[in-house]
């Protein structure tokens, strides 16, 4: 994330790879604040062993793009909203990449946060099938999370 005012959002992204038994790594790497380090971070990160950058951002958020412009891997980005534009300019900033660069861009702040990490197994369960087995179960229980409890007015 771009910073750790980032976080608040970023750790539902965290949370949700705690629930899907996935290691991960989590780091403030700013595009503008820290630009070699977040070159270093996406140039190593496929040698490194990792399988998906998710990069969450917010304002003008370029570290998703420039990210994604160091690494041949999956980036996906998140959108944290800011005060002042609602997170508006990070949407905008993140998902209009030119051709040639693409970055999976989710919705803005907690949604986005946690379905990139669903995103994220998703991709890494195509390799890896007990992470496939876990987000089906993630799933499930969530449809019968919903079917369990119909009437909003019940505690
Ligand atoms: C972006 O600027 C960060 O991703 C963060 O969302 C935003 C504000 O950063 P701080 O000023 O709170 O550190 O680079």
């Amino acid at each position: 994330m771009g910073s750790r005012s980032d976080w608040e959002t970023m750790r539902h992204a965290a949370e949700t790879l705690d629930a899907l038994g996935i290691p991960y790594e989590v780091r403030v790497v700013s595009a503008h604040r820290t630009p070699d380090l977040m070159a270093a971070y996406a140039q190593s990160a496929e040698e490194r062993g990792l399988m998906v950058l998710i990069a969450g951002a917010g304002g003008a958020a370029h570290l998703p793009g420039m990210t994604a412009a160091h690494t041949p891997l999956p980036v996906l980005g998140v959108p944290v909203e800011s005060q002042a534009l609602k997170g508006l300019d990070s949407l905008l900033s993140i998902v209009q990449m030119p051709a040639g660069v693409p970055v999976g861009t989710l919705a803005i702040g907690r949604a986005g946060a946690v379905n990139a990490a669903l995103l994220a197994a998703s991709i890494i369960g195509l390799k890896h099938p007990e992470v496939m087995e876990r987000l089906k179960a993630y799933r499930k229980a969530q449809t019968e999370a919903v079917l369990a409890h119909p009437d909003p007015r019940e505690g």
